[in-house]
């Protein structure tokens, strides 16, 4: 087998952003998942803004038009309805925003790339930042609103956090008893191997919880009494940092007053010293109910350098994941007992993941490291495909192919062309 250049594969990803292009918004990949996603999108239009900035904000425009009067943005938007997706629209039941849509969110890594697509060119798409801001805003003190326990933000359906089933919930999932969940059919053990998906006690407790916010008619204050399922999650934390620093910059060169957004910055900061392990010396989730630590070291572990703190301990848990798997970050620690390297969120390695935190690590100066990482997956992408995730000991892609995310990574970040020095 030869293997391709780096310009053939530029060539690829641009075709598989174009391939599940819809007009005005992305699908992650054809078939498994056939409708926008928030994270996804704000990671394809990065993906654009190689070689199309317009098709790059029209991606984001369309996520931040899905807005809810409470400032929410939705993680799933069904633009067009779809049988090949399980829950649709018609279980979700969400209908307070202008599409219709999931009654959850998603880590809000939208700001970050609306600032690195608005200063690839300032000048020329300023009045396009002047409509984001205060949408992205309004978000933002959404989940400060609703999602913050102490500075950590936590989330109330493993789907909110993206990592679905990430040992991290396994605590809250077991006090749950998913009584009354009915019959359902699920269709994403059709388009992939069911190995490489969640268990059908996972899916029970996921349209359990989905089930409770349509009764409560997805009314954060009602749904935030005797709350099922509260863990407070370093990825959004993380996350919702480093998109508040972002969000300050860009509200300081419209000449906005960022006092607000500075006071979450602070609180945001408080949260992660309480996110930290003491004894493990990780970043971990925290089960908000009993107040229990998961003890998990995972991929969203090292997301503390996105969020501009800089750890010494985790520097040295990066060199040692780097020196068990050939291709890191696993998105579960591999020598845990329940480390599962080609179960979705319980193993293996996403491209995406490893961007925040190669961009995270060279934002702290720990330049060496981060360019491991973007060499590390490059050569992942490059010997196995643009897969959903890959194992990250033999790099076998699994999950979904042609993926949306993958490509954009792969343009926006690994590839060689997205350096001018290489
Ligand atoms: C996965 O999640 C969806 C539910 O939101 C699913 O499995 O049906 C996760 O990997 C999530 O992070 C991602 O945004 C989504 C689409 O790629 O798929």
């Amino acid at each position: 087998m030869t293997t391709m250049s780096h310009i053939e594969l530029d060539e690829q990803a641009r075709a598989i952003l174009k391939g599940n292009d819809r007009g005005m918004y992305t699908v992650p990949t054809a078939g498994l998942y056939p409708y926008q996603w928030n994270w996804d999108s704000a990671f394809a239009a990065w993906g654009f803004a190689t070689f199309d900035i317009d098709r790059a904000w029209t991606e984001i425009q369309t996520l931040l038009s899905a807005q809810w009067p409470s400032g929410m943005i939705p993680h799933i938007l069904f633009h067009q309805p779809d049988p090949g997706y399980f829950p649709g629209p018609e279980v979700w039941g969400a209908n307070h925003g202008p599409i219709p849509s999931s009654g959850i969110s998603q880590p809000p890594v939208a700001a970050p790339f609306v600032r690195a697509i608005w200063e690839a060119s300032p000048d020329q798409h300023l009045a396009k930042l002047r409509a984001a801001f205060p949408k992205l805003v309004a978000w933002h003190r959404w989940f400060m609103e609703w999602r913050c326990h102490e500075g950590m933000i936590f989330i109330t359906h493993p789907w909110e956090a993206g990592r679905d089933n990430a040992p991290d919930w396994d605590l809250a999932m077991q006090a749950i008893t998913p009584e009354g969940v009915g019959e359902y059919t699920r269709r994403d053990t059709s388009h992939v191997d069911p190995s490489m998906r969640p268990t059908k006690e996972d899916y029970d407790r996921y349209i359990w919880l989905v089930q409770r916010g349509r009764r409560l008619d997805w009314d954060e204050a009602t749904m935030a009494v005797d709350p099922p399922f509260r863990v407070a999650d370093p990825t959004m934390t993380f996350i919702l940092l480093r998109a508040n620093r972002d969000l300050a910059v860009m509200g300081k060169a419209l000449g906005e007053d960022t006092s607000e957004i500075d006071a979450w910055i602070e609180q945001l900061e408080n949260g992660t010293r309480r996110l930290k392990n003491p004894e493990r010396n990780i970043f971990d989730a925290i089960e908000l109910n009993s107040g229990t630590r998961s003890g998990n070291l995972s991929n969203a572990s090292y997301l503390c350098w996105y969020a501009g703190i800089d750890d010494p301990d985790m520097l040295a848990s990066f060199d040692h994941a780097c020196a068990i798997a050939d291709y890191p970050i696993a998105s579960h620690d591999p020598e845990a007992a329940n480390f599962d390297a080609c179960r979705y969120w319980r193993g293996p390695t996403w491209a995406i993941m490893n961007s925040l935190i190669g961009v995270g690590l060279e934002g702290m100066g720990h330049t060496d490291r981060a360019e491991q990482l973007r060499h590390r997956t490059a050569s992942l992408i490059t010997e196995h495909g643009f897969a959903e995730y890959f194992d990250p000991f033999t790099g076998a892609p699994a999950g979904g192919g042609t993926f949306t995310w993958t490509a954009a990574v792969w343009l926006a970040w690994a590839s060689p062309s997205s350096r001018r020095d290489d």
